[in-house]
């Protein structure tokens, strides 16, 4: 498709994957983003975005943009600059239909493994025609693990996929509680509401290892070790309980459950707590008094607690909380983990058009231990939508996979990514600009349809684009099935309850919930079988080595003593436009445990375990609690000096949950270089 006008503006929306869900102005000219904005439909835009979007064009039209297909041509060796050559696309797609159709009738559709994550939320380049393509391939299945995957457990077992409290309501809360999220950085959005409530008089209280921005204004600041949340929610709990303070009316009549929880938080006095948290007992003590005596009061839970061995059940006595202590019924009370729930009653699978196969199932967070070791062996990885090379736990072993010179390797990217350099093919992807996208928000409960509008660089094609073109040549394509993004979008709102979302669209080209900004327990009941808050959920209980709630203690050692954390960082979306952020990454230490390393700030350090080792710059910050070490995530090779990222010291291992990732749970030695 191609664009030629002069300037001309487009409302659009962001598919990134970030909670805000932005309506954005886009002004093009002669096809090219001249500037993007915030736009208006949605009030928590309220025209403002992040430099990230605002600044897009560069990444649109940077040297890394990958343009045109690229097949290998030298070895994979990991050179800093590998060797490809530029093909058509009729040969690189040639080549790669080659390759599947061969493995799938020698090997069975199982050797082929398609890899996806975070790239898009939007449900025209997430799910669509890729899934349909391995599905009828029958592929082994990319279980979808990197996040959210805990804490999507732990909140669909205790209260059913429902929505929490909406973002704008934060204005009515006269407390906030931040649990592991760091909306400065994650979700900027949110934070002028929460400026707007402290200034109606409202108290804040932030639970993390760091101090953050926020954390920074906040009338209590926990600094938990990382991995601990779960004791201390048990201790708030178990306090509320003991004395009289909990909600036992709300319980009686909305609460399956809470003897059950009471009884499994017995153990968690409020100083065994702390004790285990590394906080004082009067700052736990006061956090359950706030808590108690605050109307309305809301917990904004993150991702930060769930990325650890003990994260499922951490979320889940988390969002316990608001049932023990009554704090539903009103507006700006409750809690909110992800709103992607917000009742729609449409989504992708009605475009994909073909059922889930019962096929291999392979964790994402294992792609190391399926490239290397795996039966039937992996021998076609087809990745889109993310950069496994960078982001995926256990680094060294997935880069020991990619290595593999017996694996075909296919990469849809839209810029030469640190996956890239180990790809047989390269095929050049649009961006969201470039192609139509459909989006529901995850913290901003909004439904975008927003077009094309610029033109793709290059020979670039879109997912669907893509994906059609394969289930074309490999014959997998058959009469009726929805191809076109139009026709898409067509089965994506073919229901009821997709007629009056279209309308919605055609006319705004945004779409509101059936219930805007609901108040649980008001205006909707928990999505559980009875309509209550299901306290310890039998299906949780049962998936949980050692029962939910269960706690599994720090598992640092002598050698390995510090915790390593990889928070979110402003400037990049996981490791998307990483490229453009120049310069040597810092680890943050706490100037304690710098100083009995005897480092100093900017010295060059080794930061290692049994996994791996980066090597960086020290940052010192008493914003760090001692005992921790911060690593940005979504760090690319250049970013270090061995050109490892976090993700080399981070264990594949699984939270206690709904098989997550525990990028929080790295434990690690630091010294100097
Ligand atoms: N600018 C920007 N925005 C993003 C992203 C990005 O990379 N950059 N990523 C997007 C994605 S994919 C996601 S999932 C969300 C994530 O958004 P957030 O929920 O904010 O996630 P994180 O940055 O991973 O972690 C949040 C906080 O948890 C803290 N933390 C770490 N371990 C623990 C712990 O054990 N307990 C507690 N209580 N806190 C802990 C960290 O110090 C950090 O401040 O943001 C999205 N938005
Ligand atoms: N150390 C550490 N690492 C982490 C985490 C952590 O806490 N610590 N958190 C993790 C989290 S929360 C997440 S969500 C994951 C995300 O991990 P990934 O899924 O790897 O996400 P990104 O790093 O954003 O990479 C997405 C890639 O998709 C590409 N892309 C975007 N849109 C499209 C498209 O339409 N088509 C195609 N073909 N490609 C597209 C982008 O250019 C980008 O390179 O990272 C995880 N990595
Ligand atoms: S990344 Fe988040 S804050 Fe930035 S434009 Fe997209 S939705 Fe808005
Ligand atoms: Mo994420």
């Amino acid at each position: 498709m191609r664009y030629k006008q002069a300037m001309a503006t487009f409302e659009s929306a962001c598919p990134l994957d970030c909670p805000d869900l932005c309506s954005l102005v886009v002004e093009v000219e002669d096809g090219r983003v001249k500037r993007v904005d915030g736009g208006t439909r949605t009030p928590i835009t309220d025209g403002f975005i992040c430099g990230k979007v605002r600044n897009i064009a560069e990444h649109l039209y940077g040297d890394d943009r990958v343009r045109h297909p690229m097949i290998r041509v030298g070895p994979k060796d990991g050179a800093a600059v590998p060797r490809f050559r530029k093909a058509t696309w009729d040969e690189a797609l040639d080549l790669v239909v080659a390759r599947l159709a061969e493995v799938r009738e020698r090997a069975g559709g199982e050797a082929i493994l398609p890899f996806h994550y975070g790239g898009s939320n939007g449900w025209l380049t997430e799910g669509a025609l890729a899934t349909r393509l391995f599905r009828r391939l029958g592929a082994s299945r990319c279980l979808r693990t990197l996040c959210a995957t805990p804490s999507g457990a732990a909140a669909r077992g205790l209260y059913g996929p429902v929505p929490g409290v909406a973002l704008e309501d934060y204005v009515h809360s006269k407390l906030i509680v931040l649990w592991g999220q760091n909306p400065s950085a994650t979700g900027i959005h949110l934070v002028p509401i929460i400026e707007r409530a402290l200034a109606a008089g409202a108290r804040l209280v932030v639970v993390d290892p760091r101090r953050t921005p926020l954390a920074r204004r906040a009338h209590l600041h926990l600094a938990v070790r990382p991995g601990t949340d779960l004791p201390v929610a048990l201790a708030v709990i178990r306090e509320l309980f003991a004395s009289g303070r909990a909600d036992e009316a709300f319980l009686a009549d909305h609460a399956r459950g809470a003897d059950e929880l009471r009884r499994r938080a017995e153990p968690w006095t409020i100083g065994r707590a702390a004790g285990e948290a590394g906080i004082s007992d009067l700052e736990l003590g006061r956090f359950v008094d706030l808590y108690a005596e605050s109307r309305p009061a809301v917990i904004r839970a993150g991702w930060g607690l769930e990325r650890n061995r003990n994260g499922g059940s951490a979320v889940a006595a988390v969002l316990a909380l608001p049932a023990v202590a009554g704090k539903f019924g009103e507006r700006g009370g409750g809690f909110t983990m992800s709103n992607g729930e917000a009742g729609w009653g449409v989504g992708p699978e009605a475009a994909i058009a073909t059922p889930e196969p019962p096929t291999r199932p392979v964790n994402m967070v294992e792609l190391g231990a399926a490239l290397t070791e795996a039966t039937p062996r992996v021998e076609v990885l087809f990745v889109y939508n993310c950069n496994p090379a960078q982001t995926v736990p256990d680094q060294n072993r997935v880069l020991r996979g990619l290595a593999r010179d017996d694996l075909f390797t296919v990469v849809h990217e839209q810029v030469f990514t640190d996956t890239c350099r180990w790809a047989d093919v390269v095929l050049p992807a649009t961006a969201f600009l470039e192609h139509r996208e459909i989006r529901r928000g995850y913290g901003a409960m909004r439904l975008y349809d927003a077009p094309a509008v610029a033109t793709p660089p290059g020979e670039a094609r879109s997912n669907n684009q893509l994906f059609g073109a394969l289930l074309e040549r490999l014959g997998l394509w058959r009469d009726g099935d929805p191809m076109t993004d139009d026709e898409l979008a067509a089965a994506i709102f073919a229901g009821p309850a997709g007629a009056a979302l279209r309308e919605q669209l055609d006319r705004r080209g945004v779409a509101q919930p059936p219930v805007e900004r609901p108040r649980l327990f008001v205006d909707l009941a928990p999505a559980t079988a009875d309509g209550k808050v299901d306290l310890v959920p039998a299906a949780l209980d049962a998936e949980v080595a050692g029962g939910l709630y269960h706690y599994a203690p720090d598992p640092g050692s002598e050698r390995f003593p510090l915790a390593l954390i990889s928070p979110a960082i402003a400037q990049q979306i996981s490791s998307t436009f990483g490229q453009l952020r120049k310069g040597e990454a810092a680890a943050e230490l706490h100037p304690d445990d710098a100083a009995a390393r005897g480092i100093a700030a900017g010295d060059p350090i080794r930061i290692w375990n049994q996994l791996g080792e980066v090597v960086c710059r020290a940052a010192l910050s008493t914003h760090v609690r001692p005992g921790v070490v911060v690593l940005a995530k979504g760090l690319w090779r250049f970013h270090t000096r061995n050109g490892q990222a976090a993700t080399a010291l981070i264990p594949a291992t699984l939270t206690d949950l709904a098989g997550g990732a525990c990028y929080n749970d790295a434990r690690v030695e630091v010294a100097r270089a």
